[in-house]
């Protein structure tokens, strides 16, 4: 029976077990658009295509299966690129569905056009354009494939206009099976016998493809043998922070005594990580390319292995393959290294009073014993995000959000994603003045969608990470980085959402409560003194710090 193009794609994404996409339509993808409209996937309709695709990233991460994006032509396009962007430097599978010119007007810079396999061809893993009917499902089945295996990442496929009315008979493909290689039994005992012959051994966990049986295996392995574990750059919820061997993360911000004992660490079990720059803190806590510790380094890409350290033993791998192998080495020489590294890890937990009369410290505190395991906690860019990473405890896989790309404007649509998949859960969005902003609009989503997050808008009135830049390199001059804020409460009222300001520290707990009991899209405006800049220095600490270099 024939179908189109249009048609065959839909019916794809089914097969292959898509169950909601992100978009904003456009007139460039009418016939795919039509085909979804009866469909069993269901459409979410955003505000904005950075939105749409950081929703679909947030999903990706959410399932380990690619979240599905659509866009219009060129400025759907580059709106949404910030989501591919994000999902190939996390590792997050992602299929970005994308209108284009008709064919014979390829070229020829008809009205949005754009060539997407430049523009995308560094940030994807695979860029493609629909040309002919019959091979439909073979190139999506294609897409899904390179989306999902060795290290997992965004694929975009093109639309012309025209080939989405083509018809043809052809068959569906297959689900998909994701390929991941498994570590050969030498390769394994060779890890072992590093680590049971070390005397201050540390694995760190991250990068994609992670799942929550590795997590168990990984804290069982470490704690039967006294291997401390570290997580890499927003990767907080592989291993369960209360577990014994639990280390603390590689962060910005990083806790002094974690970062010396990655200095220290004799054997270093890098596992599904690339070592990258900020877990690396600028690539000095493993110099490169040569690191000072043996380096076990275990990726699902061949390619990554080697490409910045030279490490003593690489191998090409899964991180729940690997995990799996794992079996208890006898450590008990080095107990005391477990221990002490737990002990930093607990005391980093610990906060200090900071000025003003909202104390953020205590806010994470107070959600650390009041949200449930699988609450999901979502974050974007900027300084409020070191304290959400630093006094929060994540005890399950798929709990954070966060881009380890860094990008801003982030959080929300990642909660409306987490939300929609999980509608029984607690999901709250971490989010800056400045970062609230570049996606704010999406509470209309919320609101559109019935996703009942908890939004907390930590206004400090600037741009304060890069105020802290400032101050620390050209201090006393800020500039461009004041910001004369909207009431966020009212704004949010406006979209239908729960809106209110929280002033003081004893203010926030009912606050939190009569948000969750709202069971509507809620948003909290945490007013901060600018002079916490982070937890452990104020502004004035640090402009004075560097006035005096
Ligand atoms: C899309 C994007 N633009 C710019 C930046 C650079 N940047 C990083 S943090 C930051 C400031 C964030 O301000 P805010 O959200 O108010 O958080 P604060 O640092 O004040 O806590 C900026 C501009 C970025 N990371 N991402
Ligand atoms: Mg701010």
């Amino acid at each position: 029976m024939n179908r189109t193009a249009a048609r065959i794609l839909v019916d794809q994404l089914v097969v292959h077990g898509v169950d909601t996409a992100y978009c904003v339509p456009g007139e460039s993808y009418l016939t795919v658009l039509d085909a979804l409209g009866d469909s069993p996937i269901r459409l979410v309709t955003t505000r904005h295509e950075a939105a749409a695709a950081n929703m679909a990233e947030a999903d990706g991460k959410l399932t380990g299966r690619p979240g599905v994006c659509l866009v219009t032509r060129a400025p759907g396009a580059t709106h949404a690129a910030v989501g591919i962007h994000t999902a190939y430097q996390d590792s997050t599978p992602l299929l970005l569905l994308v209108g284009q010119v008709p064919r014979h007007h390829l070229g020829r810079e008809a009205f949005q056009e754009l060539d997407y396999e430049r523009m995308f061809g560094e940030m994807a893993k695979w860029v493609a354009t629909l040309d002919d009917a019959a091979s439909v499902p073979e190139l999506v089945s294609h897409a899904f494939h390179t989306a999902t295996s060795g290290r997992p990442g965004p694929v975009v496929i093109a639309l012309p206009e025209d080939a989405q009315s083509d018809e043809a008979d052809v068959a569906d493909a297959a689900p998909y099976h994701a390929a991941q290689a498994s570590p050969a039994a030498a390769d394994v005992d060779r890890a072992l016998e590093l680590l049971a012959g070390a005397e201050r051994p540390l694995a760190i966990v991250g990068g994609g493809g992670w799942s929550e049986q590795a997590g168990r295996d990984v804290a069982a392995f470490a704690a039967a043998s006294n291997v401390p574990v570290a997580a890499s750059f927003r990767r907080q919820d592989y291993v369960d922070n209360g577990s014994h061997a639990y280390a603390g993360m590689l962060t910005l911000g990083l806790d002094p005594a974690l970062a010396r004992r990655v200095r220290e660490a004799d054997v270093i079990l890098a596992l599904g990580t690339r070592l990258g720059e900020i877990a690396t803190q600028g690539y000095t806590l493993l110099e490169a390319p040569r690191p000072a510790q043996t380096l076990i380094h275990v990726h699902a890409d061949p390619d990554e292995l080697g490409r910045v350290y030279e490490a003593d033993l690489p191998i090409v791998s899964g991180s729940p393959q690997f995990a799996a192998m794992l079996r208890p080495v006898d450590g008990s020489a080095r107990a005391a290294w477990v221990e002490e590294a737990r002990a930093d890890y607990l005391a980093n937990l610990r906060h200090g009073e900071m000025p003003g009369d909202l104390q953020l410290a205590e806010v994470m505190a107070h959600l650390r014993e009041r949200l449930p395991d699988d609450a999901v906690i979502t974050n974007g860019a900027g300084n409020y995000s070191v304290w959400a990473h630093r006094f929060y405890e994540f005890h399950r896989y798929g709990t954070q959000l966060a881009p380890c790309a860094g990008a801003m404007g982030y959080g929300v649509p990642a909660a409306v994603a987490a939300k929609l998949r999980h509608p029984e859960r607690i999901v709250v969005c971490l989010a800056g003045d400045g970062d609230f902003l570049m996606s704010g609009q999406e509470l209309a989503t919320a609101v559109q969608y019935d996703a009942a997050i908890v939004v907390l808008v930590i206004n400090n009135g600037m741009l304060g990470t890069i105020r802290m830049h400032q101050e620390r390199n050209f201090p006393g001059r800020a500039v461009a980085t004041d910001l004369v804020n909207p009431d966020f409460a009212a704004y949010a009222r406006a979209f239908g959402a729960h809106g209110a300001l929280v002033e003081r520290t004893e203010d926030f707990a009912p606050a939190f409560e009569e948000a969750l009991a709202a069971r509507r899209p809620a948003l909290l405006e945490l007013r901060v003194d600018p002079e916490a800049i982070t937890p452990r220095q104020t502004l004035t600490e640090i402009r004075a710090g560097a006035s005096r270099r």
